[in-house]
């Protein structure tokens, strides 16, 4: 996979140096490539931003830097265009997998209130582009937004993860245990500071420690993200499951109700 970024802050992206992605661009399989945006200005100020038509805070990234640079990055090509923005829409595993099925992608980072709207319209009709937000909070730019999002598709493209089972098994992943996060886990020694790890996972009974695995990540889904255990098919829920939800005081729709 190709991957350009562009931004006014390359040195950000260090971090895709190490670990799993740095191998994985040593390796050849990223192809990743960092622009400084400020490249593309005429000025020797190297101004990239100005003030906000109709007034208010902050400044706008100015259009005309912004395309020199894009087309000059893409040339005749068309990869998939993602601009981080917290307007954007909600970056999910779902469009994770979806843009690890890409061949190319370029991110442009934002910095101060945004880009000036015209660009995304500009290239919006000439290739996919969308604007992509991480989370309900509001981060200084986009650069850690796309180290999080290049991270989270990266370790889906084949030969990245040593062990193939762990993208599947993923909490957000579509057919682990649907809608449920993973539940804790544990290593060596048996006893650590005095605390044991839970008897069930030493007894080697396969039918007992799944149906362990499958109340802790109950449990933990019903204490950290509710409105997911809310979200599932009733009918995906066994005896053991709704006696476990009912200890915990979780209402669900009862069983076997005539429509
Ligand atoms: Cl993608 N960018 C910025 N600046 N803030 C964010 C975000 C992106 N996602 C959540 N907050």
């Amino acid at each position: 996979m190709r991957l350009d970024i562009i931004s006014i802050f390359p040195e950000y992206f260090a971090p895709l140096d190490v670990s799993l992605i740095g191998k994985a661009r040593e390796r050849g399989t990223l192809d990743v490539r960092l622009h400084q945006l400020r490249d593309w200005t005429h000025d020797v100020h190297k101004t990239v931003d100005d003030t906000p038509y109709g007034g208010g805070p902050g400044m706008v990234m100015k259009p005309e830097v912004w395309g020199e640079a894009i087309d000059t990055v893409i040339g005749s090509g068309e990869p998939r265009m993602i601009v981080p923005t917290p307007s954007g829409r909600p970056f999910t595993q779902e469009l994770a997998q979806e843009l690890a099925r890409e061949q190319w992608l370029l991110f442009c980072c934002g910095r101060y209130e945004g880009i000036d709207s015209r660009v995304m319209r500009e290239y919006g009709s000439r290739m996919r582009v969308d604007e992509v937000s991480i989370g309900d909070y509001v981060l200084a730019g986009g650069e850690v937004a796309v180290l999080v999002m290049v991270e989270a598709i990266g370790r889906l493209l084949p030969g990245v993860l040593g062990n193939a089972c762990s993208v599947a098994d993923d909490s957000f992943a579509p057919g682990a245990m649907q809608n449920l996060l993973e539940g804790p886990v544990y290593t060596k020694p048996p006893v650590w500071r005095g605390h044991e790890v839970p008897a069930v996972l030493l007894s080697g009974h396969h039918g007992k420690v799944a149906r362990w695995r499958r109340d802790e990540a109950l449990r933990r889904t019903v204490a950290n993200r509710p409105e997911l255990v809310a979200a599932m098919d009733p009918d995906t829920l066994d005896k053991h499951d709704r006696r476990l939800l009912d200890e915990l005081s979780f209402r669900v729709e009862p069983e076997d109700v005539a429509n």
